[in-house]
């Protein structure tokens, strides 16, 4: 890369052997269902989290539009961390163009609604009320610095649903960093859920896409739901060749990611004039606060960085947040910690 970008794992760009998939791919018409190289990566993609189908889109936001779009109407409601990308992120999508009413509850360290909140929030059937449909989870946490939650929870919130004949989705944009993080299958996470979307355009590099999965009906559904929102693509191969590199040989090295944020956190700590629990980091996201001592704002720390080609989020007046991929590595963290101690000297 051209700079030493630190403010997602979203601006991670497709590796030479996606670039080289991507030029020699065999496409046809998606809408037509006839691109070879768009069915395969679906194919792969619902192998991958254990599901019966999968629908290639353009964005993680897309993905869950699209899911709650095929799982709840207008009057529903969906359940929701208050904090959740759903609901925080996502321009107030399901609002706006399914009429769906989100229900926000507050969440713990890892991103977890408390179970006895989920029940509580659950509405019973009367005229006045919204009807209660979905429940929207997230994993790894994103606000909680991509906390991996384990799939205990998963199982709980599966429990309740069902009593009350709820559907569950997954935002699993990094749901790869969870499964890589807890050393587990994604599979023993997603079986607790009706449907997931993963993102292929952050720690996995593809340029583009996201893939919703979920049982052989919902993506029969999903499919007529992307059509409307303008998402069913053509030539889409394209783009689906990166995908099928990213599934193939993206997700194993994220570990890297993961450690590379862990030596950020450690690194931080030596720091006087940074707050920062490393306890807290378990995938590739760094959250950390300026101590009340040192007299510059976040944003004018990340401005000076900036003339040095390094580039970190400023997510808060004193608040940072950092996010490692396959672009900065040991090298990026040693620039990005001596530029921070130059800076705060
Ligand atoms: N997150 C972006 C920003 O929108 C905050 C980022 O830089 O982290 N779910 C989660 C948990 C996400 O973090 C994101 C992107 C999405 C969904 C949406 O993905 P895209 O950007 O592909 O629409």
């Amino acid at each position: 890369m051209d700079k030493i970008d630190f403010r997602s794992d979203t601006v991670s760009w497709p590796t030479p052997t996606m670039r080289q998939a991507m030029a020699t791919a065999v496409v046809g018409d998606d809408v037509y269902g006839e691109d070879p190289t768009v069915n395969e990566l679906e194919r792969l993609a619902a192998a991958k989290v254990g599901m019966e189908a999968a629908l290639f889109v353009a964005s993680g936001t897309m993905g869950n539009l699209v899911a709650i779009l095929s799982h709840a109407g207008r009057g529903d409601e969906a359940i929701v961390g208050e904090d959740a990308h759903t609901y925080k992120w996502e321009a107030g999508g399901m609002a706006a163009l399914g009429g769906v009413v989100p229900h926000p509850l507050p969440t713990d360290y890892a991103g977890r609604m408390a179970l006895a909140d989920i029940r509580a929030a659950i509405c019973e059937d009367d005229p006045h009320l919204p009807r209660s449909r979905l429940i929207l989870l997230e994993n790894s946490y994103g606000e909680r610095g991509g906390y991996p939650i384990p799939p205990d929870y998963f199982a709980g919130v599966r429990a309740i649903a069902a009593q009350h004949g709820l559907a569950v989705h997954l935002d699993g944009a990094r749901l790869f960093n969870t499964a890589v993080a807890l050393n587990l299958p994604a599979s023993n996470i997603t079986q607790h859920v009706d449907s997931v979307s993963f993102c292929l355009s952050k720690g996995l590099c593809a340029p583009v896409g996201s893939l919703l999965c979920g049982s052989a009906d919902f993506i029969y559904r999903a499919r007529r739901v992307r059509k409307q929102l303008g998402g069913g693509m053509r030539q889409a191969g394209i783009l689906a060749a990166a995908g099928i590199v990213a599934l193939q040989e993206m997700i194993e090295r994220l570990a890297d990611d993961h450690a590379h944020a862990q030596q950020l956190a450690q690194g931080l700590t030596q720091i006087p004039g940074f707050r920062i629990d490393p306890a807290q980091v378990k995938t590739n996201i760094v959250f950390f606060d300026l101590a009340d001592e040192v007299t510059q704002s976040a944003a004018e720390i990340a401005h000076a960085l900036s003339a040095q080609n390094i580039w970190l989020g400023a997510v808060g007046p004193r608040r940072f947040r950092a996010v490692t991929h396959y672009w900065v590595g040991e090298l990026q963290v040693e620039q990005l910690l001596s530029a921070l101690q130059r800076l705060l000297a």
